[in-house]
């Protein structure tokens, strides 16, 4: 096992580049890099039960690979949202790399659906972000990360309305005007009961959220030199809110792979 070892400037963050063997007849080349929670927590309070203690081994977690640069995250929100979730929760993982373009065979004998985010938690590994996330929660607790089911699906068009208006050809087929009337609203629900999902405290809508808001301005600038509009200001506000957050800034996608991952369905 060859192992790279570097050490962050500003924390004491490593990161480590290891070839390992998932089963015994299938090699893997993927590398793998372990993360390990920027801040240290206090030991669990009496009343968090057993399920809170961190795992005592790095979960693994199979995620997209960058296009642009060797073993670096790649542009896949729904990974991004797992591992927003594991970096608030500070539970420690370890990435493995999947070229979607390329899907290995170990891979498929995973997930034979062939879809990134997969985990590992009890020896059992699970597809889905949705899955994933619930589970984490479930799982660890503390932090608590739960939006109550009446606000979960606040913003929940926004990704949809994006894609419709990135893939129109027309510019006067409504996609823009839809996308607009999503966002609005989410500025006004924000207006009311931000500056978060939630309230005060950041929640899982807006770990799901947030990389998305991430892809679409990135690749709405890019492809139709559109920005949101300086006039939705509490929507402004939240995306920077998320987007400074160290878990987030952590755990995002490259700009050239996330315009690069969104051009077939841009010029298809
Ligand atoms: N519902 C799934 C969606 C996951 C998904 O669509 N992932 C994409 C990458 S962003 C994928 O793996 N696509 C398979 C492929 O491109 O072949 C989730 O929430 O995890």
């Amino acid at each position: 096992m060859s192992t790279l070892r570097i050490q962050s400037s500003t924390s004491t963050l490593s990161t480590t580049v290891h070839h390992l063997l998932l089963r015994p007849t299938a090699a893997v080349s993927t590398n793998s890099f372990s993360f390990r929670p920027l801040r240290t927590r206090k030991p669990p309070s009496l009343r968090v039960s057993m399920s809170s203690t961190p795992p005592s081994q790095p979960l693994e977690i199979i995620v997209k690979a960058s296009i642009t640069i060797p073993n670096k995250l790649g542009d896949c929100p729904f990974c991004q949202r797992v591992l927003l979730t594991l970096e608030e929760k500070h539970l420690p993982y370890d990435l493995k790399f999947v070229n979607l373009a390329n899907k290995p065979e170990w891979f498929l004998q995973i997930n034979a659906e062939g879809k990134v985010p997969v985990i590992k938690i009890d020896e059992k590994w699970i597809p889905d972000s949705d899955v994933i996330t619930q589970t984490l929660e479930e799982k660890y607790p503390s932090p608590p990360l739960v939006t109550p089911p009446e606000k979960a699906t606040v913003g929940s068009k926004i990704f949809s309305t994006f894609i419709g208006f990135l893939k129109s050809k027309d510019p006067n087929d409504g996609t823009e005007q839809a996308l607009l009337s999503e966002l609005s609203s989410f500025n006004d629900y924000l207006k009311e009961n931000g500056p978060f999902v939630n309230g005060k405290e950041i929640s899982a809508a807006d770990l799901s959220l947030g990389p998305k808001l991430y892809h679409l301005e990135i690749v709405l600038g890019h492809y139709k030199k559109w920005t949101v509009p300086e006039s939705l200001s509490f929507l402004k506000s939240y995306t920077k809110a998320i987007f400074s957050r160290e878990s987030f800034i952590k755990t995002r996608a490259q700009p050239q792979d996330v315009i690069e991952g969104w051009r077939p369905k841009v010029e298809g």
